[in-house]
């Protein structure tokens, strides 16, 4: 059915990767994999003390590779972490190995879902605000050079949102 071995969604925190993946992979019959979950796995820790540990240099090494290790299978919709996309040979394999769906959300949709969120080390400061517009400004060109489909997920709930994607992948595997 789709030409590409995976769906791969980019974006960032709060556009609801893992909830609407969730539910778009169980719809087309993929594995659904999240990749920070995947990481967690790998590494046995969490991504809090693996940033308190290693910093966030050492996380994204070990994010890039986890990342590698997934993409070598097919039949997956893969929920990528919200910064994966900021390096190169990451996007290089997202590029080549799915099918690579953009969910595009704004900050201020951002700073509501993750009003309670303390998962996020790269959230956990007091101009949450600032940080999201600052990482929006460098990572939205990322995003953008690496999608082939761009989902807004702002005003709609997670099912709305899904039902858009599933059209929209739909029409994309019947052309
Ligand atoms: O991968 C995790 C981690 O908290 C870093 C991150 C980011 O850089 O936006 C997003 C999350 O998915």
């Amino acid at each position: 059915m789709n030409p590409a071995p995976n769906v791969i969604l980019v974006g960032p925190m709060g556009a609801g990767k893992t909830c609407i993946g969730r539910r778009v992979a169980e719809r087309f019959g993929l594995a659904f994999v999240d990749a920070d979950q995947a990481l967690v796995e790998d590494v046995g820790a969490s991504i809090p003390s693996l940033f308190q540990s290693m910093g966030e240099a050492g996380f994204r090494a070990h994010e890039k590779r986890v990342l590698a290790r997934l993409l070598e299978r097919g039949g997956q919709l893969v929920a990528t972490g919200g910064g994966a996309v900021l390096d190169a040979d990451n996007r290089r394999r997202i590029r080549e190995r799915g099918f690579v769906v953009w969910l595009r959300v704004g900050v201020a949709a951002q700073l509501q879902r993750l009003q309670r969120d303390k998962s996020r080390p790269l959230l956990q400061r007091d101009d949450r605000e600032q940080a999201l517009h600052a990482m929006a400004a460098l990572r939205d060109p990322l995003y953008g050079e690496v999608a082939d489909l761009i989902v807004d997920t702002d005003p709609y709930p997670p099912t709305e949102a899904t039902a858009q994607l599933v059209v929209r992948l739909a029409a994309q595997w019947r052309n």
